[in-house]
């Protein structure tokens, strides 16, 4: 039996001292605890097993308790939390005066921000990185970025000054084609392009090398045959980015830490804004959270039993059970009505409607702003929008409700979920301030 490593890390310092052979092993023995205890305690469950290996390598690359690391949403830091001095109380997380799910500066020094929000680390990392040069302060500042959050317009939005400002600034795009559902949108179809070459790149590397082996016969041949191998390993995508005004490396393999390590170091020692593109899998290592990764995104406490998972589940229909019934029914009865969602399809019940009626479904990603925007249009043609958001996430478009929506007395129904204190989320995510607006 190998010897247990993580037993041996407590803090990065003691990651650093491993060579980067034990790091894999070390990654498999984070990933049963973190399947044990959510399990135990619920949590988010995918997003966390997809990270481990890039969570390692940040750690073994950078200096976190003095370079800057940003988790957009932050649920899924939970090995960050393991290996900075939170090991011991892990089996607390969610829970009554445990630890939180998320990030949170009062618990350690290496969490930058508190965070539950989605789409917010490259403009608060931008801020960060601005800050620095303005006070002299000599640090890398990083932000992981999923490829859901990645839709939001405040990431956009940085993307889009940081392209200008020209600080530096490395965005790591944790690409594992799922918000909680699919991730949707022309930037999701966009990064599926880049995955694409991703593969067709190992493809030319091929051809390259055949290439290399073919008996050339003359000088001239010799030269055709340089050009065309030379094409073969032009570098692929990223246009957009490098548009913008940043560096776009990659993508690359996200649960390769050694390519994790070399790429890494590599880009920390350039400068300006950077994007390294890693592709991942939701769910990585667990067969049940890769069989099912809207419902193994963020689960409540299960057990499994003949190799079956069950959960307590209450028999009672709830708020959002009734919401898709009606919706489905009403749909029925009114081919005006249409269902907008932010990239909750199956957190708000609309999935319902999107099955029965896929032309009157839009998701429009974590765009609560844009949802609202888009019902307000849509009143104006005289269709009968319903948008559907959790209570915490419609606070992102609480301008466009008054703007877009009240101050013109647009015909737009909200129904709003997820109302009121919600316990193991913790404080970013209570639903009541919706009353107050
Ligand atoms: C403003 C906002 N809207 C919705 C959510 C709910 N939510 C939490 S995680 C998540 C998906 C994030 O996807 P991605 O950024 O790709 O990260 P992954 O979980 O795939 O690692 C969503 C929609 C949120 N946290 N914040």
């Amino acid at each position: 039996m190998p010897e247990n490593i993580l037993s041996q890390i407590d803090n990065p310092a003691d990651l650093k001292k491993l060579p980067i052979d034990k790091l894999h092993q070390l990654a498999q023995e984070i990933r049963t605890k973190i399947i044990d205890v959510t399990f135990k305690n619920g949590g988010h469950l995918g997003s966390n097993l997809g990270v481990i290996e890039l969570t390692i390598a940040l750690h073994y690359i950078f200096s976190l308790e003095n370079d800057r690391l940003i988790w957009d949403v932050s649920h899924q830091c939970y090995t960050h939390k393991i290996l900075t001095g939170r090991k011991n109380s892990f089996d607390t997380i969610r829970l009554y005066q445990g630890l939180s799910g998320f990030t949170n500066p009062e618990e350690s020094p290496y969490d930058t921000l508190v965070v539950g929000h989605a789409g917010t680390a490259i403009s608060t990392a931008l801020g960060i990185a601005t800050g620095d040069s303005i006070a002299g302060t000599n640090r890398k500042v990083i932000a992981v970025c999923g490829d859901g959050a990645l839709t939001a317009g405040m990431s956009l939005e940085a993307l889009n000054y940081a392209g200008i400002l020209k600080k530096n600034l490395i965005v790591i795009l944790n690409d594992n084609k799922m918000s909680i559902s699919h991730t949707v949108g022309a930037m999701a179809n966009y990064l599926n392009k880049l995955r694409t070459s991703y593969l067709y790149r190992d493809l030319k590397k091929d051809v390259a090398s055949l290439i290399e082996k073919i008996p050339k016969a003359s000088q001239q041949m010799e030269k055709a045959f340089h050009h065309i191998r030379a094409a073969a390993l032009a570098p692929l995508g990223g246009a957009i980015f490098e548009e913008l005004g940043w560096s776009y490396f990659g993508p690359i393999e996200g649960h390769n830490i050694p390519v994790l390590i070399n790429n890494l170091k590599t880009i920390s020692q350039l400068n300006g804004p950077i994007l390294l593109h890693i592709i991942t899998e939701k769910g990585y290592g667990s067969q049940y959270a890769i069989d099912d990764p809207y419902k193994m995104h963020g689960i409540g406490p299960l057990t499994i039993a003949d190799g079956k998972i069950s959960s307590e589940k209450s028999t009672r229909l709830n708020y959002t059970d009734v919401f898709a019934e009606s919706i489905v029914e009403l749909a029925n009865k009114n081919e005006k009505i249409v269902g907008i969602t932010a990239a909750m399809p199956d957190g708000t019940g609309l999935v319902k409607l999107q099955e029965k009626f896929p032309n009157r479904y839009f998701d429009v990603g974590i765009c609560e702003q844009q949802a609202v925007g888009l019902a307000c249009g849509l009143a104006k043609s005289g269709i009968k929008p319903v948008v559907a958001i959790y209570s915490t996430f419609l606070q992102r478009a609480f301008d466009q409700l008054f703007h877009e929506i009240a101050l013109q007395k647009n015909p737009v129904v909200f129904t709003i979920d997820r109302a009121g204190l919600v316990g193991a989320d913790g404080p970013t995510h209570h639903g009541l301030y919706d009353i107050s607006s």
